[in-house]
């Protein structure tokens, strides 16, 4: 039976020459700053994006707190999406953890919050108003269907982070997606931003990673942070390495995911008792209602996974599906054919 895994890009396993690169790499202690391939792939990353610095750290989940915490103290507030990965899906670690006063303003569904409703959040100096330090947004925005943000929208946030004293952090998980969709350099998309993240670890197949990006100030005290997190790796340079070949070899490919999701959502919303507007979807994620009576989104998932085809219920009528390089066009046509099937 053919396995077609559209659960998420995480699921991604490393490439032959990731494993490759993995057992030859050099290696020393990085909580020392001795890790030669941590070192290179930092400064990689760094010059990939336009930043003077970079830091290797465990998970995207990880580099959002860490920028967080670097950038705002006890009691400081973060302005962010209200389906914010960060807002969303990390245990509320901005406040369990760094006590940061989250302050959400509603995502539209092109991931963009309100630029209005975004400056009325930002407080003014007031005895009883927590003071706000960072604005976080998100690209490409995964709750909002994968939808990439656009450089003038980056620059009008950035424009109102500058006027109000305020440092901009950008959760790129999904930051090369955002630059394939767009067309445009991912440095262009990291020009406005104080921090900017990105994980090597989704669409760009390596196991494990993400890196932090910013000024040289930043990364020296997001490092702090990250050994209080328990983040400091020592021998890294065996998942950096897998991290360096992700960078070189897997970002040009990713318009192949952007169109085989494209040839799904399309293939989808030609399926009676499903629905979705296939012209929404420019990168990888794309998400569905089920609208046939007694049948919920588990049962679905459940249907699927009994004919190898993995998506996730997201919700008790929403599925997820994402596409990655381990999914082929030939695969979307399988899962095409299963769900069509089953949906009849
Ligand atoms: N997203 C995962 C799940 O947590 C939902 C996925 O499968 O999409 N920012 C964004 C925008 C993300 O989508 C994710 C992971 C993270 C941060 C966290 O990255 P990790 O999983 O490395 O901590």
């Amino acid at each position: 039976m053919r396995h077609v895994e559209l659960r998420s890009d995480t699921m991604t396993r490393p490439t032959p020459a990731m494993r490759r690169a993995m057992a030859e790499a050099d290696v020393g202690d990085d909580v020392f700053g001795e890790d030669p391939t941590v070192n290179r792939l930092e400064v990689m990353a760094a010059e990939r994006l336009g930043k003077a610095a970079a830091l290797f750290v465990p998970s995207g989940t990880m580099a959002n707190l860490i920028s967080q915490m670097t950038h705002c103290g006890r009691g400081d507030e973060m302005i962010l999406g209200s389906l914010a990965h960060s807002f969303y899906y990390e245990q509320g670690g901005s406040a369990a953890v760094a006590s940061i006063h989250p302050r959400t303003v509603p995502n539209q569904p092109d991931g963009t919050l309100p630029l209005d409703e975004l400056e009325a959040a930002i407080r003014g100096d007031n005895i009883h108003f927590p003071r706000t330090r960072l604005i976080a947004l998100e690209n490409t925005h995964n709750l909002c269907g994968g939808a990439p943000l656009e450089p003038a929208y980056l620059r009008a946030v950035g424009d109102i982070a500058r006027r109000h004293g305020v440092k901009l952090h950008i959760d790129g998980a999904r930051l090369f997606n955002a630059a394939a969709a767009l067309g445009v350099p991912a440095q262009q998309l990291a020009l406005e931003a104080d921090s900017i993240s990105f994980c090597l670890s989704k669409g760009l197949a390596a196991p494990v990673g993400s890196v932090v990006c910013g000024n040289s100030d930043f990364i020296r005290e997001a490092r702090r942070s990250r050994k209080v997190l328990g983040g400091g790796m020592r021998q890294a340079g065996v998942l950096a390495a897998a991290g360096m070949v992700a960078l070189s070899e897997m970002v040009d490919r990713l318009v192949e995911d952007h169109a085989n999701a494209r040839r799904l959502a399309v293939g989808l919303a030609g399926i009676a008792g499903l629905e979705l507007d296939p012209e929404r979807y420019k990168t990888n994620i794309i998400y569905f209602e089920v609208i046939k009576p007694g049948l919920g989104a588990a049962e679905l998932a459940a249907a699927l996974q009994q004919e190898g085809v993995r998506l996730l219920a997201s919700g008790a009528h929403t599925l997820r599906a994402v596409t990655h390089y381990e999914v082929t066009a030939a695969d979307i046509d399988y899962a095409l054919n299963v769900m069509a099937r089953i949906m009849k």
